[in-house]
């Protein structure tokens, strides 16, 4: 378990003050030029060490990342792009460190931005989070009328400014090249890889795009060290991690733990137990909506990191774990996904544009039960054609839930059919 002194996320819960005077009392912005003064190799290279691998979903290791960037100038400018994104299904992490914690991310925005060589960053925020972006807004004034961004930004001899700006409530735009897009001014429409952003990304410039939590765990990293940070967690699997825990459990809450912790100590410590004790636990999502569920037995077991559920076909993905007690009906849970990523799916690309429409309707009569048994291997023949023919990962996220259903759950599908074939009606009907 993570001790209270291992916390880089001291005021997820808003118990103190989010002001610049608050956020300097907990340490941040503590000597910040000393640490760029380090240079950026150094920078680089600490984070490497760190282990820490992305926190967008993907889990790309964050200091590799950086490395792609460009080190000599070709006369293009270099851009910092933080996905404040957050639209996946059960995500709520980055919004608490927005809201309570601005300081510490925008810390982390100087320091990795002059790591990557690059004068300005863009934080993306989704359109929704009206509050968050206020916070954050008021905590970038303040650091300006402080010298800490600007100009010889804190002291350090680097000029940084730091923009934020907002989407319009589209799913699609947390992809990072539909993020570029939309930043750019037009319609957010992924965009093919390669290139990666870090050889034409934002206005064609070399460009990093990172998750909020990955940029704002910086700071901490390098006052404390990157062997620090490796010592959470097991290997490959590196940190502290934010998880957002929902559903069926006593008390839902976001939480900010030891990466590889068992899922039952982080529902056990953090969130009072499953509700009506762990027997009635029936299946649980455990990174988002984009990743397969895992049904209870196998998540009762499960190590919450990267390695461990991708080895169960499911994925860590955001952290955002959705538990699911015997109450809940997990065909109409996935229909219910289904049905977002249909309505989510940006249209440029057959496979997606048409198949999350084919999925979403053989989901229509699976959780009323009309369908014919054949329809389950004919829906999961459908989820294999999206699968990795798409240009971005949405294709993917909306065939990954389907297949972990149809997986896990065949007998409750072919249960439900054969159920309306006897004439009863249907116990759940599709809304
Ligand atoms: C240079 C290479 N850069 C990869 C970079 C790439 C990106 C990062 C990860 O999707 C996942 C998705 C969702 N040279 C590189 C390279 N990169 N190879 O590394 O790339 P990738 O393609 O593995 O993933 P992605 O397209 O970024 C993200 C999943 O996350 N997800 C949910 C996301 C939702 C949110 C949210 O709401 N905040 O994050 C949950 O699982 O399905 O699989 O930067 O450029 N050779
Ligand atoms: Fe758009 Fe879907 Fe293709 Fe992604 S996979 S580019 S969302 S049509």
């Amino acid at each position: 378990m993570l001790k209270d002194e291992d916390r880089i996320f001291t005021n997820l819960y808003g118990m103190h003050e989010r002001t610049l005077k608050g956020a300097r009392a907990r340490g941040h912005w503590d000597n910040t030029a000393d640490l760029i003064g380090k240079g950026r190799d150094w920078i680089v290279e600490t984070m490497k060490s760190s282990g820490l691998r992305g926190r967008g979903g993907a889990g790309f290791p964050t200091g590799l990342k950086w490395s792609f960037m460009p080190k000599e100038s070709d006369g293009r400018p270099h851009y910092l792009v933080v996905n404040a994104d957050e639209s996946e299904p059960g995500t709520c992490k980055d919004r608490e460190i927005m809201r309570h914690d601005p300081h510490t991310l925008i810390e982390g925005c100087l320091i990795a931005s002059f790591a990557m060589g690059a004068n300005n960053c863009y934080i993306y925020i989704r359109g929704e989070y009206i509050r968050e972006r206020e916070a954050l807004q008021a905590a970038i004034d303040e650091a300006y009328d402080a010298g800490l961004l600007g100009k010889n930004a804190a002291g350090s001899g680097w000029d940084f400014d730091l923009y934020l700006t907002h989407g319009a409530g589209a799913y699609i735009c947390g992809e990072e090249t539909s993020l570029l897009e939309s930043l750019e001014g037009r319609k957010g429409m992924p965009r093919m890889k390669p290139p990666f952003p870090a050889g034409a990304g934002l206005y064609g410039c070399p460009t990093t795009v990172n998750n909020v939590e990955s940029i704002a765990v910086v700071p901490t990293i390098l006052r404390r060290g990157g062997e620090w940070f490796a010592s959470f967690g097991r290997p490959n699997n590196a940190g502290t991690k934010v998880f957002a825990i929902s559903g069926h459990v006593e008390r839902p809450c976001v939480v900010e733990e030891e990466m590889s912790i068992s899922f039952e100590e982080l529902i056990e410590r953090h969130c009072g137990g499953i509700r009506g004790g762990w027997d009635n636990l029936k299946a649980v999502i455990p990174g988002g909506a984009s990743v397969p569920l895992l049904p209870g037995a196998t998540a009762r077991e499960a190590i919450m990191d990267f390695d461990w559920l991708r080895e169960q076909k499911s994925g860590l993905g955001t952290a955002a774990v959705i538990v699911m007690d015997q109450s809940c009906d997990v065909i109409k849970a996935i229909w219910r996904l289904s049905k977002f990523y249909k309505h989510e799916s940006c249209g440029q690309c057959t496979p997606c544009r048409e198949g999350t429409g084919w999925m979403m309707r053989v989901m229509d009569r699976l959780v009323t039960g009309e369908a014919e048994p054949a329809e389950i291997d004919m829906l999961l023949d459908v989820t294999k054609q999206v699968e990795g023919h798409t240009i971005c990962a949405l294709g993917d996220a909306a065939a990954w839930p389907i297949q972990g259903l149809i997986r896990h759950f065949r007998d409750e599908i072919e249960d439900r059919i054969a159920h309306k074939r006897k004439g009863r009606s249907p116990a759940i009907a599709a809304e």
